[in-house]
């Protein structure tokens, strides 16, 4: 891979985009090493992943503008396309994604990290989603995820002004969970991965899958999403185990995955 580095520690996988001449913009080849790096997880041994940019200053400047730059209608689409199912691939990859934003999440850069499920940054990040100054509209879910994270009213001024936001704005409205120095912040981001990684998977995997799909139906349905994922956790050995201790006063010996 040129410009994707994965490393696994211990249950904790760490995907980093790794292009930093272009303060690690998303051309065609880090989409499709992003997607084989997503289809090579071991989801057996890891629990949870952590996103991130390489370097200092930049998590994911954006799509490539260069690239975008000469594109026909048509291959706008295609390129929209592309970026889609690899960003819907992370949304939807069954153990959690956590995304450690440290410098400009800007474009597409903060749509990767709205396709994590939960996103941390440094005291350095810079959010936005500048698309409509350079003459587009957000083409990687922005429009979509952005509304559902921070509410339609916030997402609209976002990305008519085209205005960028540092990271206190971005936790005060939501689109981030905590800020760090940089330096703390894949600390952070390895020690809340690990925090779940040591939970149950299957019933962690559960809670992911209810709340995405919940979010997408109606109440009525949502719940019964819910319960199926519930009524799924059962007779499950992590869920004898977990209760088990729980009874007999001890800590639980190991949740194995199955
Ligand atoms: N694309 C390509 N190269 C980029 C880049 C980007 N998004 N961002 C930075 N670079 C490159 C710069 O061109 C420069 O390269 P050299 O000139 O050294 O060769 C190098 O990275 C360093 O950047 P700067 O010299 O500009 O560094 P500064 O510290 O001065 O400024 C900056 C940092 C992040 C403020 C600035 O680079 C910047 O404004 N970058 C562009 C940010 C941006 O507008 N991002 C959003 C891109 S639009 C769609 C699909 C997807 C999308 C839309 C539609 N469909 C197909 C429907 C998504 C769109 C976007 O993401």
């Amino acid at each position: 891979m040129e410009f994707i580095k994965y490393e696994v520690e211990g249950a904790v996988g760490v995907i980093t985009i790794d292009r930093p001449k272009a303060l690690n913009a998303l051309n065609s080849a880090v989409l499709a090493e992003l997607d084989a790096t997503l289809d090579a997880v071991d989801l057996a041994a890891v629990r949870c992943l952590i996103l991130t940019g390489s370097g200092e200053k930049s998590f994911v400047a954006g799509a490539d503008i260069g690239e975008m730059s000469t594109l026909t209608k048509a291959e706008g689409e295609a390129f929209g396309k592309k970026g889609n199912d690899v960003f819907r691939k992370l949304e939807t990859l069954p153990i959690p994604v956590i995304a450690a934003v440290n410098g400009f999440a800007l474009g597409g850069g903060c749509e990767i990290s709205m396709s994590c499920d939960i996103r941390i940054c440094s005291d350095n990040a810079v959010f936005g989603q500048p698309e409509v100054g350079l003459g587009i509209t957000p083409g990687f879910g922005g429009t979509q995820r952005l509304a559902r994270l921070v509410g339609p009213g916030m997402a609209k001024q976002m990305i008519y002004t085209a205005r960028n936001i540092k990271a206190d704005e971005a936790l005060r409205i939501g689109l981030v969970n905590a800020v760090y120095p940089l330096a703390e912040l894949m600390p952070a981001a390895k020690k809340m991965a690990a925090g779940i990684a040591k939970n149950a998977p299957i019933a962690v995997r559960n809670c992911k899958k209810a709340i995405n799909e919940g979010l997408e139906a109606g109440m009525d349905e949502a719940v019964v999403i819910e319960e199926k994922l519930f009524g799924d956790c059962f007779e499950s050995y992590d869920q004898k185990e977990g209760m088990a201790a729980f009874l007999e006063k001890r800590k639980v010996e190991a949740f194995l995955n199955k």
